[in-house]
Formats: C-alpha cells, structure tokens, sequence
C-alpha cells in the first residue's frame, strides 16, 4: 500500500502531449486525460498527472512540485536545471539547427562571425558558438524565429527543426546541428525510499513498452532440412521456439526480430524456404538482458 503518489509533469498542449500520454497508457496507467484537465489521478497506480507549460517542467520538478516529468532535452540544455535524466523515450525527435537564408553562401561556421542570429536559446547557442571561437550577436526572441531574417531582424536563425518543411518554407537552409533532442524522463535528485520504488516500477514500464516497440513477434512454418539455416536468421530473446506441425517434415518456428532489421530478415527467411510468415506487433517485453543478437 503507498502513502505517497508519484507526481509526473507533462506538457498540456503541444507537440510531447499526445507521446507522453499515450507512452503512460501503453504502461497500463488509467487516466482522465480530458481537454483542460490540469491534474488527475491514475485509478490503477499511484500516480498524479500534472499538466503543464514544457518550459515549467523542469524548474518544477526541481522545486518539487513534481517528481518526475517528461520535457525535451532541448528545453533542459536551455534551462540548466538540476535534475536526473532517468531516460530516454524515443519521441519528440527533433534538432537545434542554425540556419541562413539559402541564397547565402555558406563555406563554414567563421562565417557566422559578426552576424546577427535569431533563436529561443541564446544559452546553448550561445555555448556552441563559444566552444568554436565564433563571435555573433544572439537575439533573443521566444516565437516566430523563422521569419526574423526575411523581416530584416536577423541573418541567421537558430531554431528547432523536425521535418525541415518550416525552414524551407521560409526560405532558409540549415548549416549547422547545435543539438539533438529527444523526449526525456527526469526526475528530481535524491528522491526519498517509496517515491524512488515508484519511479523504479514506472521505469521498468517503460522499458518494457519501448523495447517492445522495436520488436516485432514472428511466426513461421519451415520444412525442418531448412531449420538450421532459418533458426541462424531469428536469434530471438534466447533462441527460437522451434514446435513440430501436424503435418511430418515441417516445423513452425517463433521469435523476435529488431524492426530495424525487419525487412532484411524477412526477405532472407524467404530465400531460406521460409512459408506461411506472420508478423505481430509486441505490446510490452520484459527482459533484463540482451539475447543472442542483442535483441533488446
Ligand atoms: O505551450 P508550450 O510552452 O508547452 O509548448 P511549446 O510551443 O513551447 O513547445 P512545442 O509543443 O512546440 O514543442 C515541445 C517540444 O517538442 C520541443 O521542446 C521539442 O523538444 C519537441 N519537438 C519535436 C519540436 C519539434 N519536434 C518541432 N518540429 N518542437 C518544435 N518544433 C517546431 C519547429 O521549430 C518548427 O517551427 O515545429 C515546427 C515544424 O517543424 P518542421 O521542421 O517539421 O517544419
Ligand atoms: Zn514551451
């Protein structure tokens, strides 16, 4: 029985919402998530859900207010708060691009050198330019960083990229990757014994989820002089369940694949006489350790 909840700050409305709700469903956590809701309780865990501005992420959790939370790590290099990275989730992929208008030459960073650029963070940038001996002027702005150039308020930008479209649209091309980012779970340091245990079991969710969303269940029927080569292709957790099929001289074989190499595997379990092949998405995996091909 716990006498305390974990409290979790998520963003409210924006590009991490939909992610970070639906990576807590996929752990079995059950909540409101209803338009406007500020905070709910989880009715199966013993969880607070806060929703909030993601740049307020991470202060709050720092102070306190919240456990743990999910925030890009963008925002964390902005704010320097001291918090813990628990880990990484695998969403809200995105980079901290410099970028010029793109009829501008461009032959290398010294030619950012006196010239004013644009961004929402002026700290990590300014550190970057620093780190490469780069003297510009930062200007601080906090929204509609693509168009400062073509309004004559900047030469460059410096702004958040994802699909590039924005960018393009506004006329500019990227030159330099200041960052990476990704959606991150961090929490707040020296949480005491039970908040601890609850990160732990939320964690160990987590992982399961995410590993199994790079895996994919395989079923397969296999004539068993071709088992040796097929099984070689399938390492699986431990290695392939191999189970005879009713019909003699034939086995059906079961594993999990990484889905980076899914296709690859699939075309060379064919070559190797493989039939009847299906696939199935995995909803949660549990495993503490790699298998034979490192399948986690
Ligand atoms: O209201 P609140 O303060 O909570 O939200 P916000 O408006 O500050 O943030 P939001 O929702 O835009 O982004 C939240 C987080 O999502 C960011 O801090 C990043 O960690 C992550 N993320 C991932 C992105 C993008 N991808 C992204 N593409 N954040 C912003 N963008 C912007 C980009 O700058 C561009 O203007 O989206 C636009 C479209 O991108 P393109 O390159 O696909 O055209
Ligand atoms: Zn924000």
């Amino acid at each position: 029985m716990n006498l305390q909840n974990l409290k979790i700050a998520l963003q409210r409305s924006g590009r991490l919402s939909e992610g970070s709700i639906e990576l807590l469903k996929k752990c079995d956590i059950r909540f409101d998530d209803g338009v406007g809701k500020l905070k709910s309780t989880a009715q199966n865990f013993p969880i607070e859900i806060f929703s909030l501005r993601d740049d307020d992420i991470p202060r709050y959790v720092e102070d306190g207010v919240a456990d743990v939370g999910i925030v890009g790590e963008n925002i964390l290099a902005e704010h320097g708060c001291a918090v813990e990275v628990v880990e990484k989730l695998g969403f809200g992929k995105c980079r901290l691009s410099v970028a010029i208008p793109k009829n501008h030459d461009y032959a290398s960073i010294d030619d950012l050198g006196g010239k004013r650029i644009a961004t929402s963070y002026p700290r990590v940038l300014g550190r970057y330019l620093e780190g490469r001996g780069i003297a510009a002027e930062i200007h601080t702005i906090s929204g509609s960083v693509e168009i400062a150039p073509s309004i004559g308020l900047a030469d460059a930008v410096c702004d958040l990229v994802g699909s590039g479209s924005t960018l393009f649209t506004n006329g500019l091309r990227e030159t330099e990757t200041v960052m990476t980012s990704e959606a991150v779970l961090i929490s707040r340091k020296n949480l005491d014994g039970e908040l601890r245990q609850l990160v732990d079991k939320l964690l160990f969710r987590i992982k399961a989820v995410n590993a199994a969303r790079q895996n994919r269940y395989i079923l397969l029927n296999a004539p068993n002089e071709r088992l040796n080569k097929i099984t070689e292709l399938l390492p699986g957790i431990k290695s392939p369940t191999v189970m005879p099929l009713a019909e003699t001289g034939w086995s059906s074989v079961h594993s999990v694949i990484n889905e980076r190499d899914f296709w690859d595997v699939v075309e060379r379990l064919k070559d190797a006489g493989a039939e009847g092949i299906l696939v199935l998405s995995i909803e949660q995996m549990i495993n503490g350790c790699a298998g034979r091909g490192g399948v986690l």
